[in-house]
């Protein structure tokens, strides 16, 4: 793919906003005693980075558990995204939902999800609305390895195949499920090999290196759009480290094996092609870095200084209705 200077920088500055995002972000809300799980997509930049360039502000996705990535390329701001971690008012989802629940309809962000697999039929189910509805969107699907053997993947292939919905399927295979590998839960040696089963194109490629994510997600989002049906894209990627905070990789995987990705690693790779082309200076992705540094100094800050939601906001925006009726007049909830 021909790619602008503009573009270049555009798919680098996303990269390192993730890198820095997960790498800042997480132990600080750590640090600050939040109980939640939280899950580092740092290593897989290049998946969301290149699927979500091809995809408009109008076109729909659905993230899963490990989602940081994916709304920060789908164009969630940071700083909404590091409120929302640390349960602050000012948080995407006013600070109640945490960082399985980012949501950001502006951005056709369908929401992070804690229930893997369920990013699958929301993302169908947007595709139906925008083939019925003729709004020439397309939706994304974002799910793990663990992800494609959850049942709701098959229904929902075959469903999207056989109305020919707008949707990619996109499987980032990380090699692990929590502490299961892959190769161990996947009855075919590629997730991708399932899509023939579901009468749609299925490709298998570097999760590591953003332009070939681009190349295979362009193709399949213009397929998606023509009005030619969906696509099952699985991209071969790690995650540099633990399922969550909690979670000691090393118990499951080699530190040989940690090293063979980290020499691969995305952001990297970028810098290897793009600077023997001598359009784009290291001085001034280095710049970037410092950028994406502050980002995050400033992020933390807006979050650390904004509000938590007040008490009687609880039950406000949940599909709840008894309890939020009586937490506002004040009665039978302790207050
Ligand atoms: C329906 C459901 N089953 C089990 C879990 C517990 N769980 C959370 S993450 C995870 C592993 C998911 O692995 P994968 O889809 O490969 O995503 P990754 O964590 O590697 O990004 C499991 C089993 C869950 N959250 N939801
Ligand atoms: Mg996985």
């Amino acid at each position: 793919m021909e790619m602008d200077r503009d573009t270049l920088l555009k798919l680098y500055k996303t990269m390192i906003t993730i890198r820095n995002f997960e790498e800042r972000g997480i132990p600080e809300t750590g640090q600050r005693r939040m109980s939640a799980s939280v899950h580092s997509s740092a290593g897989q930049e290049a998946v969301a980075t290149g699927v979500c360039s091809q995809l408009t502000d109008e076109d729909y996705m659905g993230s899963t558990h490990r989602g940081h990535g994916h709304c920060i390329a789908k164009g969630v701001e940071p700083r909404v995204m590091m409120a929302e971690l640390f349960g602050r008012a000012t948080g995407s989802n006013k600070g109640k939902g945490g960082s399985m629940h980012i949501a950001d309809m502006s951005k056709g962000m369908l929401g992070t999800n804690g229930v893997v697999g369920a990013s699958i039929p929301l993302a169908v189910g947007a595709a139906l609305t925008s083939k019925v509805k003729k709004l020439g969107r397309v939706a994304v699907a974002f799910f793990g390895d663990g992800g494609a053997n959850q049942g709701i993947l098959h229904e929902s292939m075959n469903l999207a195949s056989i109305w020919k919905l707008p949707v990619v399927f996109v499987c980032e295979n990380n090699g692990y499920a929590m502490s299961t590998p892959a190769e161990y839960a996947l009855s075919t040696a590629q997730v991708s090999d399932r899509a023939a089963g579901y009468d749609m194109p299925g490709l298998h490629i570097d999760g590591m290196d953003v332009f070939a994510v681009c190349d295979a997600a362009g193709e399949a989002v213009a397929r998606a759009r023509a009005g030619d049906g969906p696509s099952l894209l699985e991209f071969e990627t790690y995650r540099y480290y633990g399922h969550t905070v909690f979670d000691d990789p090393l118990t499951y995987r080699s530190k040989e094996e940690e090293d063979h990705w980290r020499a691969r690693d995305p952001i990297q790779h970028f810098r290897n092609t793009v600077l023997p082309l001598g359009d784009i200076t290291a001085e001034e992705l280095d710049q970037m870095d410092q950028e994406a540094v502050d980002m995050m100094e400033e992020a933390v800050k807006f979050a650390d200084e904004s509000p938590l939601p007040e008490e009687i906001e609880l039950y406000d925006d949940v599909y709840v209705s008894y309890p939020a009726a009586e937490l506002k007049r004040g009665t039978n909830m302790g207050i």
